[in-house]
């Protein structure tokens, strides 16, 4: 089944949160070779909504399922519909939520996973998850990495990645995940990250269709039908 592709101009800027209205319009004026903070701010929804999480997960369905109730309510805020968490992987402790900010933030970095990885990173005062001493991380995000977050998770220090959809649901639908190499898991295995893929694998797809389905945008750097 294929779906039209959006083009940005159709972001629903004037159904953003307050917050990302204020991040996305309320930028000072910048002076000739000033330039703008990156500001990555979760909208408030996101800490409001980890109240009703619990503080430990313990499996990787139900870890999942925080990381698909993310995208879902990503998607109903305005946001892209991809949902990511970062856990403990031993204890289940819940560090860091993250979703995808592209539109509202005007940022194509801000993917789910590159958004949960910064928030843990600033939590713990390291570029360095992987540190010694340190818990090993897991991240678990509702779509399987595209390009840009695959290259991210290896420099991260994370040591386990849980993924939901595969990538092709959300080619499917319009987004492009970019040049991946075949054997990606099996590469980030030989780096000593392992990888278990398909967990809730049709729930989290649904969220992508959901979305194509209800017109949401899809916001690639270029449009494909080009
Ligand atoms: C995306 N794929 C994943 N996995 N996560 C995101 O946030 C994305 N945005 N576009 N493609
Ligand atoms: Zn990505």
């Amino acid at each position: 089944m294929s779906y039209p592709l959006r083009r940005l101009e159709g972001a629903r800027v004037s159904s953003l949160h307050t917050r990302e209205r204020a991040a996305v319009q309320h930028q000072p004026r910048l002076g000739p070779r000033s330039y703008p903070s990156l500001v990555i701010a979760l909208p408030e929804w996101v800490p409001a909504f980890m109240t009703t999480a619990p503080d430990f997960i313990a499996t990787p369905h139900e870890r999942m399922r925080l990381a698909i109730d993310l995208a879902r309510q990503s998607a109903s805020h305005g946001g892209g519909p991809f949902g990511a968490i970062l856990v403990e992987a031993e204890s289940g402790r819940v560090v860091a939520p993250g979703v995808n900010l592209v539109v509202p933030l005007s940022c194509s970095m801000a993917h789910a996973e590159m958004v949960a990885i910064s928030i843990a990173q600033q939590l713990e005062h390291s570029h360095d998850l992987g540190a010694v001493g340190r818990p090993a991380l897991q991240l678990v995000t509702s779509t399987e990495p595209c390009a840009m977050c695959l290259g991210a998770i290896p420099w991260s220090g994370i040591t386990s990645l849980v993924c939901g959809s595969g990538g092709d649901v959300a080619e499917r639908i319009g987004f492009d995940e970019g040049d991946k190499p075949h054997l990606w898991s099996e590469l980030l295995a030989s780096r000593g990250i392992t990888v278990l893929r398909g967990i809730c694998a049709d729930e989290a797809a649904a969220v992508l269709t959901d979305y194509a389905r209800r017109g949401g945008p899809i916001y690639n750097g270029r449009d494909k039908t080009d």
